[in-house]
């Protein structure tokens, strides 16, 4: 090849990359495959490798960084680089007129100046990320600048160009022969949580935020570190153009920078409004939103749409007199840790949570904040006495995100000397406690998760409430007229600490109590006299032990049979708690649906000495269920805990006929064939299942084989 035809070719190649790439991180709406992208991103290398003195400024080969700078130019702005005014809202306020006083001043000086009625506004999110001006000329990206103190600012050219939404040339046949473009460079909030991730996997800090992520990444002299940390422009006013004409309106000007291939807010983010009462709602409604966004925005910004007002507003000292910045509150504040505490929740889960000097965050004071559980303690490394950075999003709970380690306390390390002075931690690490707060009973976390548990279930009078409400529940105990809201006030008298203290109370006592007449007393002592008479599997599934439905705890008491084979005893002193866990657990493994996690669920229960204390004296106090029938001794049977997979149609036996034997016999039926599978039984029209188990080796029978061999 010539090369004026590789020359063509290495044009050809930077439009189509240019334009795949804008497809793919400015419409979300790539045309052609990863690899195919990358086969002509190879070719365009390999080309600009041998010609070096080909290669285009505008060419996405350029993306990748380059050698680091000694330090970054400064650059002078031709048009300087404002602030916006800001307006802000007191959300305590009912009335919109006085929650946004600041904004409707604002429009009542625009309304005046303008001599009319009502405005057209041009809404946008305001990014929380840091402006940056682009220069392209000829419609080549040319130069990116820091705001600087506005009037100069430094050049991050190579920095910028790494960007991947960023046009490197501006798409479309007719473009300005200068064009000056402002927005605002920021990190997504998924891009920052995959850096920080990366940050601690090589022993960095991570960063506090997505806004000093993106300030530290832009900031680099080395443009190839830039390129790896994934940064996003949004085009948000144009300032400059030089040989073409300019749309009438900001809303217009925007459209025209998306068709030059700008990223942009989404459309329905940056509404033209009419009147500062459609502002107002705005302004609500992007609030609500925030949250789910996927960057950080810090407020709402307004600007008069039409140019020709524009130009009759002008400028005040620094800010645009026909816009504005309407801001949230600051989602994040430092304040000092008082104490950390582990907080235990209905279900047992213990959390911790900072104590706080109060501090206003988010539009309301905070006091707690939660660490969510104690993994994050320990990555985060908070103490008592340190000094955090608190974030409180939209009607999210308030959560420590990382500790301002400068302003942790420190003490002089014992006898060090005069010369060696070293400094260590005035506290020492949190550590999860051993036993709940509340209750004093065990704390477990069980092997790869992160929610540790207080194992006192309903001894604990955190869960207590909880506990109460679901003992009596329809499917439970069934205890008439027991609702959330007397067991609350039972709760809160003391009058209930235990379940067992359900069957002591008094009618005269409860008659006492709001809104209860003595009528309804003798109704619930009735009420719950008549639960004592219950069945098994309700009284195991009243018991609220974790992952115990009323299928398992069915399950539970036809294995089981007697509610004390559940207790983990050792056989006559002779063998270990550790023998007779494994016992048990064995036997828990053997109960069809039973798998190591709910057995784990029911081993914790009752080897907390408490519950089985609360279920002992309920029997004492006349709590009683008949008999099983035949209960299942499932260690004893020869095929218990195996399990059966059935398929086609058995001569006499229907399927569920089939499948009471099998688990009554203690093994388990289960739907598809696998390794784990012990047996097919096999009927007529047996299909893939029955190849499958062949395929695997596993044991096949037939009717008759399944009768003999469950005896
Ligand atoms: O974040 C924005 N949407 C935004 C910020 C939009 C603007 O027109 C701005 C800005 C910051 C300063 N204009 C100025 C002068």
């Amino acid at each position: 090849m010539s090369r004026e035809d590789d020359k063509a070719r290495m044009t050809q190649l930077v439009a189509l990359l240019n334009q795949y790439n804008h497809e793919y991180h400015v419409l979300d709406q790539p045309t052609v495959s990863d690899a195919e992208y990358d086969r002509l991103y190879r070719e365009l290398q390999r080309l600009e490798a041998a010609s070096p003195e080909l290669r285009r400024p505008d060419t996405p080969t350029l993306r990748v960084g380059a050698a680091p700078l000694p330090s970054f130019a400064s650059v002078v702005h031709a048009v300087p680089m404002l602030s916006l005014n800001n307006a802000f809202s007191d959300m305590e306020q009912i009335d919109p007129a006085q929650r946004h006083a600041e904004l409707f001043q604002f429009d009542e000086r625009v309304r005046k100046t303008l001599g009319v009625e009502r405005v057209r506004y041009a809404a946008e999110p305001k990014f929380d990320g840091l402006a940056i001006s682009l220069l392209y000329r000829n419609g080549v990206f040319e130069q990116a600048a820091t705001r600087g103190d506005g009037v100069s600012g430094e050049n991050v050219t190579e920095n910028v160009r790494t960007i991947r939404s960023l046009p490197l040339r501006l798409l479309g046949e007719q473009v300005p022969e200068v064009l000056e473009v402002r927005g605002e460079v920021l990190m997504l909030r998924d891009d920052f949580e995959r850096l920080n991730q990366q940050q601690a996997a090589v022993g960095d800090k991570p960063f506090a935020n997505p806004r000093n992520a993106a300030a530290g990444s832009l900031r680099q002299l080395d443009s190839r570190i830039t390129a790896s940390r994934r940064l996003s422009f949004f085009a948000y006013s144009v300032a400059r153009v030089e040989g073409m004409a300019r749309p009438g309106t900001h809303s217009a000007e925007m459209n025209w920078l998306a068709s030059f291939g700008f990223p942009l807010a989404p459309a329905d983010l940056r509404p033209v409004l009419e009147g500062i009462d459609a502002v107002a709602a705005f302004y609500e409604q992007i609030m609500e939103r925030r949250a789910g966004l996927p960057y950080d925005i810090d407020g709402v910004v307004y600007k008069v749409d039409s140019r020709a007002e524009q130009d009759v507003l002008g400028f005040v000292s620094r800010a645009p007199r026909f816009a504005i910045a309407h801001k949230f509150p600051a989602e994040e504040a430092t304040t000092l840790v008082e104490a950390i505490e582990a907080q235990v929740g209905r279900t047992g889960a213990i959390t911790p949570v900072a104590r706080l000097k109060p501090v206003f965050v988010g539009g309301v004071t905070v006091t707690n904040a939660t660490l969510h559980n104690e993994d994050e303690v320990v990555r985060k490394d908070v103490r008592v006495g340190d000094t955090v950075v608190v974030r409180r999003a939209g009607d999210v709970i308030p959560e420590v995100v990382s500790v301002v380690l400068e302003k942790r306390p420190m003490k002089e390390v014992a006898g060090a000397d005069l010369f060696s002075a070293a400094l260590e931690p005035v506290e020492s690490p949190w550590r999860l406690p051993a036993q709940c707060p509340v209750c004093g009973s065990h704390v477990v976390k069980p092997e790869g998760e992160a929610i540790a548990r207080c194992t006192g279930g309903l001894f604990c009078s955190a869960q207590r409430k909880q506990a109460v409400i679901h003992f009596a529940s329809r499917r439970a105990m069934d205890i008439e007229g027991l609702g959330e809201k007397l067991v609350d006030q039972l709760v809160e008298l003391g009058w209930v600490k235990s379940l067992v203290d359900l069957y002591r109370l008094k009618v005269e006592d409860l008659a006492g109590m709001e809104r209860m007449g003595d009528k309804s007393a003798r109704n619930l002592v009735d009420a719950i006299e008549a639960s004592k008479n219950t069945t098994l599997p309700r009284f195991l599934f009243g018991l609220g032990i974790r992952n115990v439905g009323e299928s398992t705890a069915r399950d539970l008491a036809r294995y089981f049979g007697d509610i004390r084979a559940l207790f983990p005893v050792r056989n006559d002193g002779e063998d270990s708690d550790e023998l007779a866990l494994a016992r048990l657990n064995d036997r828990l493994l053997a109960v069809p649906d039973v798998g190591p996690i709910v057995a784990r669920s029911v081993m914790d229960f009752f080897c907390e000495p408490l519950n089985v204390a609360v279920v002992n004296d309920l029997i004492e106090a006349g709590v009683h269920w008949p008999a099983e029938a035949a209960p299942v001794v499932a260690a004893d049977s020869p095929v218990a805990g195996k399990t059966f997979v059935l398929t086609g149609t058995l001569p006499t036996l229907g399927r569920d006929a089939a499948k009471a034997l099998i688990e009554a016999a203690g093994g388990k039926v289960s739907g598809s064939v696998s390794g784990k599978t012990h047996f097919v039984v096999a009927g007529a029209e047996a299909g893939s299942k029955l190849e499958k188990a062949q395929a695997l080796g596993v044991t096949i029978l037939d009717e008759a084989a399944l009768l003999a061999l469950l005896g």
